[in-house]
C-alpha cells in the first residue's frame, strides 16, 4: 500500500517553527536545517524569504512536495487565501482578511458526553500533551475543488482514548465557537449556528482522522481554523470543523449545520465518491486550486484501503 508522508514533530521544533514565523530570517537564513523526531527537516529552502510574515517559499516540515500520489502541494498562499469559513463570510477571498484579529487565546476545548472520564482542555496544555506530527492529506471540497496540504497535528483518538468513551457511545458530535461580535457570518439566518459536525465513533478513532493545529510547519492561521479543527481526509471538506470549543460523546446521529440548511444536498457521512454526484456538482473530477487543469476523484479521496471497510454495510450510492 501507498505510505502516507507522516514525520512526528516535537514540540521543541513546534518551538522553534513558530520563532521562525515569528523571525524567519533569525533562524532560517543560517541554512539551519533542524532536524525533528523522524528527521523531517523544519525551514527547508526558506532561505531566501525575509519576509515577517512567512508566506514565501515555505516547505512543510519533512520537505516533500508532493502526495503519495505524486499531485503536488497546494502554494501556503492559496491554501490561507482561498477558504470556506462561513461564520466569516461566503467569500472564499475575503475569509482571511475578516478573520485575521480573530482570538486564539485563551481557549479551551470540553470533551465530554459519553464518557468516564470527561476534561476540559486548555488549548497550549493540549498542544505540548499530544505528539504532533505532519501529514500530508488531500483537501477536497464538495464544489469540487481540491488542495493538497501538508497539515500537522495527532490523531483525534489519542484524545478520545484519554476521555474514554462509555459503550452506550455511537458519535462523536464538534462544535465551533459561536461568538458574532467576532464572526459577523453568525449573524446570518440561514444557518443554524454554531456550525456542528459528527462522526461515528469507529470513524474518529481510524488513525487518519486528525485533531490539526497546524499547517506547513506553523500555527494554524484564523482562516484555517485556528487554534484547532478537525481533518477527515476521505469525507468532502465540509466534515473538517473548524476553531472547534466542544467536543461531546453521544448516542443519536448528530445533526450537522449542513444537515439541517439543506438535508437533501448533504448527509452525514459525506464520503468523497466520484460515481455520486450532487446535485449541483458532478463529483466525477475536482479542480486543483493553483493549477489549470482538473484531476480525477479517487474513492474515497484516495483513502480507499484505510477506510472503506468502515462502510461495508453501507448502499455508497447514497448520501447519507
Ligand atoms: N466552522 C466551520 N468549519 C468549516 C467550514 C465552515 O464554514 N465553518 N467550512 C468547511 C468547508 S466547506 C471546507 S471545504 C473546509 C475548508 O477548509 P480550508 O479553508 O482550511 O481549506 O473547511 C470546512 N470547515
Ligand atoms: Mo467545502
Amino acid at each position: 500500500m501507498k505510505k502516507i508522508p507522516s514525520s512526528e514533530i516535537t514540540p521543541e521544533s513546534l518551538y522553534l517553527s513558530r520563532r521562525k514565523f515569528i523571525t524567519q530570517a533569525a533562524l532560517v537564513t543560517a541554512g539551519a536545517g533542524i532536524l525533528a523526531a523522524c528527521g523531517g527537516k523544519l525551514g527547508g529552502n526558506n532561505s531566501t524569504s525575509t519576509e515577517s510574515n512567512g508566506t514565501a517559499g515555505i516547505t512543510p516540515i519533512a520537505g516533500a512536495q508532493t502526495d503519495e500520489y505524486g499531485r503536488e502541494l497546494t502554494e501556503f498562499d492559496a491554501v490561507t487565501n482561498f477558504n470556506n469559513f462561513y461564520e466569516f463570510t461566503t467569500d472564499k477571498g475575503g475569509v482571511a482578511r475578516l478573520s485575521q484579529d480573530f482570538k486564539t487565546r485563551p481557549w479551551t476545548v470540553e470533551v465530554g458526553g459519553l464518557v468516564n472520564n470527561p476534561k476540559t482542555y486548555d488549548i497550549d496544555d493540549l498542544l505540548t500533551r499530544f505528539q504532533e506530527e505532519e501529514r500530508i492529506y488531500r483537501l477536497r471540497c464538495v464544489e469540487a475543488w481540491s488542495m493538497v496540504i501538508p497539515w500537522m497535528g495527532f490523531p483525534l483518538n489519542k484524545l478520545l482514548k484519554e476521555v474514554e468513551p462509555k459503550a452506550s457511545a455511537k458519535y462523536v458530535r464538534f462544535e465551533t465557537l459561536y461568538d458574532p461580535d467576532q464572526m459577523p457570518g453568525q449573524n446570518s439566518s440561514w444557518y443554524v449556528w454554531p456550525y456542528v459536525e459528527g462522526l461515528r465513533v469507529d470513524e474518529a478513532m481510524n488513525d487518519l482522522a486528525i485533531i490539526s493545529t497546524g499547517l506547513y510547519g506553523n500555527r494554524l492561521l484564523p482562516q484555517n481554523g485556528a487554534p484547532l479543527r478537525l481533518v477527515v481526509p476521505w469525507k468532502y471538506g465540509f466534515k473538517s470543523i473548524k476553531s472547534i470549543v466542544k467536543i461531546n460523546l453521544v448516542e443519536e446521529m448528530p445533526t450537522s449545520l449542513w444537515m439541517a440548511a439543506s438535508p437533501q444536498e448533504y448527509g452525514f457521512y459525506a464520503n468523497v465518491n466520484p460515481e455520486v454526484d450532487h446535485p449541483r456538482w458532478s463529483q466525477a473530477s475536482e479542480r486543483i486550486i493553483g493549477e489549470t487543469g482538473r484531476k480525477p476523484t479517487l474513492m474515497f479521496n484516495g483513502y480507499e484501503e484505510e477506510v472503506a471497510s468502515l462502510y461495508s454495510g453501507l448502499d455508497l450510492r447514497k448520501w447519507y
